[in-house]
């Protein structure tokens, strides 16, 4: 009896030899997983099989057996516990190696945009103004008759008001704007004077298309209102923002005109940014360029407004934003802000 026990001791420790000795040289997790079945494994594993034997063995032997089977598991699994560490170690090590990054590498490139050449027009435009103590507001597109015909002394059987010039939504009460400002006219029955606005935006006309006309277009339009306000500040404002966006020397002219808004009106040309007055296929050889209209406020607008037209005074002006751009750029088709041409656009 004594010899069987001794042959079952030494077939344990045989098989924990055995296992170390095989779980050295594994590399693989996958390969870790069927030695630990081989060894380990509760149905047909090689411990499991060597225990089937203790209900044969006698009360004394058994204890032995049983506490030397214990030991010979616990120190496999540690083993085991051990090795799967190593393994899942190493993996993460080659696995960083591969996925090494650079991190000094050159990023990729985004294509960034730019502000459309109208956007920028405008925004340059603004500023100047804003510089001047001006403040900038916006208004809606679609607006009632009121604000842009009746409240401005545009009179019903003025040709503006034609089915052929303007964009009727509901004809007679609604439409597109056909200029800014609706929108002067809100500001002023909001506040009280000194009133100092420019108002930008898209406005709206229903008239044949081509190279110099679009139906819809960009206008700044502008108006100031206070106690002491003459044409000469009208003057001496526009001669400041010809000067700011053409060139230091440019010179300014007022020809007399008529708008039912302004009294009195006036056409203002600036000398001519690409000849500076000399003549050219841009101003036809005049010396000059037409950019704005301006005049005095109405007293009947300012009455209009609740404003007391024997107090207060204010000067207005108005330009499109298209022909500022397309002198600037010295362009000859109005059309190309409007056609989202990729190569018209990269070139600003
Ligand atoms: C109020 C009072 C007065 C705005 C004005 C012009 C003259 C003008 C044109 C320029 C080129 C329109 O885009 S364009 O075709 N504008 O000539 N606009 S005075 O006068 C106002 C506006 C609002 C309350």
């Amino acid at each position: 009896m004594i010899g069987q026990l001794e042959q079952l001791l030494g077939q344990l420790d045989e098989l924990r030899e055995r296992a170390i000795a095989e779980l050295g040289p594994i590399t693989l997790l996958s390969d870790l997983d069927e030695w630990d079945i081989r060894y380990l494994g509760r149905n047909k594993g090689e411990l499991k099989n060597l225990s089937a034997i203790m209900p044969k063995l006698s009360k004394e032997e058994r204890p032995v057996v049983g506490q030397r089977i214990n030991a010979v598991k616990s120190e496999l699994e540690r083993q085991l516990s051990a090795k799967r560490e190593n393994l899942k170690q190493q993996e993460m090590i080659a696995a960083l190696e591969q996925e090494r990054i650079d991190v000094t590498l050159p990023g990729r490139a985004l294509p960034v945009g730019h502000m459309h050449p109208i956007s920028r027009t405008i925004r340059e435009v603004t500023q100047i103004f804003e510089r001047m103590g001006f403040s900038v507001v916006q208004g809606r597109e679609v607006e009632t008759d009121y604000y842009n015909f009746q409240a401005l002394n545009v009179p019903a059987d003025h040709p503006a008001r034609d089915m052929q010039d303007t964009f009727w939504v509901n004809p007679g009460q609604i439409l597109l704007r056909t200029h800014t400002s609706p929108m002067q006219v809100r500001t002023m029955k909001e506040t009280e004077p000194p009133v100092r606005v420019v108002v930008p935006g898209k406005v709206y006309r229903n008239e044949a298309v081509d190279a110099t006309h679009e139906a819809m277009f960009h206008q700044i339009e502008g108006l100031l209102v206070d106690e002491y306000c003459t044409m000469a500040d009208l003057k001496g404002c526009l001669e400041r923002f010809a000067q700011e966006l053409f060139g230091i020397d440019t010179k300014i002219r007022f020809r007399g005109s008529y708008f039912p808004f302004t009294e009195p009106s006036a056409e203002v040309d600036v000398t001519c940014s690409s000849c500076h007055g000399e003549g050219c296929r841009v101003c036809k050889y005049s010396g000059w360029l037409e950019v704005l209209g301006a005049g005095m406020v109405h007293p009947k607008l300012l009455r209009e407004v609740g404003y007391d037209p024997t107090k207060y005074r204010g000067f207005a002006f108005g330009m499109g934003v298209e022909r500022i751009a397309m002198l600037k750029y010295g362009l000859g088709e109005i059309r190309l802000f409007s056609g989202n041409d990729l190569r018209f656009l990269r070139q600003f």
